[in-house]
């Protein structure tokens, strides 16, 4: 295809779960850029590219989408996310590695395949349990890196014809893990396929992706950005699977990432029965008004809200002579950003711990991105608290700034003003 012809946005027409195409419209967030496109300063800021983003939701499956696809070339193969070194994170991945392993039983020297392994941290969880792990991730530098710390990673996006080379060249695979990838791939079938084959008879693939029903229930939309295509439920994902002769078996609620769901899936007829969970979940959804119009609706005017009063909040308190500045700089925080109309002007900054984010602009608004030292030695009186997922260990390591006087502005699900972390 020539460069003039390529274009990396497609419109979503048909559901990529279950080939439905009545569509109910959710929320409309405009062009917005690319959540993870931290900036260059001193780089043209006036040719940003943009997207649209908004999302969708299919009336017979209840998969929730993007209105619109962003080619997995452009988003992920200079990618600036790299997995949280935070206590949360570090101690769920080694929790999910211990639970894996002991649910399905998989033996010492167990093969374990992830996709999307970032910089490898999830899989050396379990390697240090006894296992053999390959990582595989599109993301050239993260793929070294985790090769160079010693996770062989394949730098490539998962497929079923990734899946077919593993398989000849290292063999199948007793787990298969993706954690927060399933939601950003468009050809889902693709991968169930890829799935089916790199597992053994009795394999499991593991799914973590956000849980759709507590970003409608914490009006997380935020979450909301270019990457993550799908907003799953479990029935959704059982629909999906049971397409292709797989089924859940399993499900774990994760709090993680504001809330989450570890789904379970194997081949029909390998020896695991479904767990009682599975149908309870579904019963939770159908019950929670998962397959009503009525429900998106109300999440559209609760984002509304939101839309309509964090800015003025912190417009009054700049007014008051307040310092303002934003704690983390999550891909979230640019739908937040971009949504409320909150820009330099309004932010002084915006502490980050990532490296590679430091001395960064955020895409859209602009914000500069500094370091933790320098928000210590500048303290703002006000924090917006972008990385909301992180609140109780955030708040419990800034005891500090609150005891100063320091505030956070919490942004949802509704934006209140929070002073100790007994209050969140
Ligand atoms: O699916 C995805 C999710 C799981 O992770 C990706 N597409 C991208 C990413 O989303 P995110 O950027 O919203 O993720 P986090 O993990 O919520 O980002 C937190 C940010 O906050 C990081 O940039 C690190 C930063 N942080 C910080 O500065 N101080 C985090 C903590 C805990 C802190 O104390
Ligand atoms: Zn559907």
């Amino acid at each position: 295809m020539s460069q003039e012809t390529f274009d990396p946005v497609q419109q979503v027409e048909v559901c990529r779960v279950c080939g439905g195409s009545d569509w109910q419209e959710v929320v409309s967030f405009g062009p917005l850029p690319l959540a993870n496109s931290y900036l260059e300063p001193g780089g043209s800021l006036d040719d940003e590219p943009r997207y649209p983003l908004g999302v969708i939701s299919c009336r017979s499956c209840r998969l929730l989408t993007l209105t619109h696809t962003v080619d997995p070339e452009v988003l992920y193969r200079t990618y600036f996310y790299v997995t949280s070194d935070s206590d949360t994170i570090a101690t769920h991945m080694r929790g999910l590695a211990e639970l894996c392993v002991e649910r399905f039983g998989i033996p010492e020297g167990g093969f374990v395949v992830e996709l999307g392994s970032n910089t490898g941290q999830q899989l050396a969880a379990f390697r240090d349990l006894g296992m053999e792990v390959l990582g595989i991730d599109p993301a050239r530098s993260l793929a070294a890196q985790a090769t160079e710390r010693g996770i062989e990673t394949l730098p490539d996006f998962f497929s079923a014809q990734t899946a077919a080379r593993v398989v000849k060249e290292y063999g199948r695979a007793r787990l298969l893990l993706g954690r927060h990838v399933f939601a950003h791939i468009d050809d889902v079938a693709d991968i169930a396929r890829g799935a089916r084959d790199l597992l053994e008879p009795s394999g499991v693939f593991a799914i973590e992706v956000p849980y759709a029903l507590d970003m409608l229930e914490h009006n997380e939309f935020d979450t909301i950005y270019h990457e993550h295509l799908s907003y799953y439920s479990v029935s959704t994902l059982s629909t999906l699977f049971a397409r292709h002769g797989m089924r859940v078996v399993d499900v774990e609620r994760a709090a993680v990432h504001g809330g989450s769901v570890i789904v379970f899936v194997s081949r029909e007829d390998a020896p695991w029965e479904p767990r009682p969970v599975v149908a309870e979940l579904q019963e939770l959804e159908r019950a929670s008004g998962f397959f009503e119009d009525a429900t998106y609706d109300t999440f559209a005017g609760r984002v509304d809200h939101v839309r309509q009063t964090l800015a003025p909040l912190v417009r009054e308190l700049v007014a008051d002579g307040k310092r303002v500045a934003g704690y983390g700089a999550p891909a979230k925080g640019n739908t937040l950003l971009g949504v409320s109309g909150l820009n330099a002007g309004d932010l002084e900054f915006c502490i980050d711990t990532t490296d590679l984010k430091q001395g960064r602009l955020q895409p859209g608004s602009h914000i500069p991105i500094t370091s933790p030292e320098h928000g210590a030695q500048n303290p703002p009186d006000y924090y917006l608290l972008l990385a909301w997922n992180y609140a109780k260990e955030i708040l419990g390591k800034e005891r500090a700034f609150l005891e100063n006087g320091g505030r956070f502005i919490v942004p949802v699900p509704s934006p209140r003003i929070v002073s100790r972390v007994e209050d969140l």
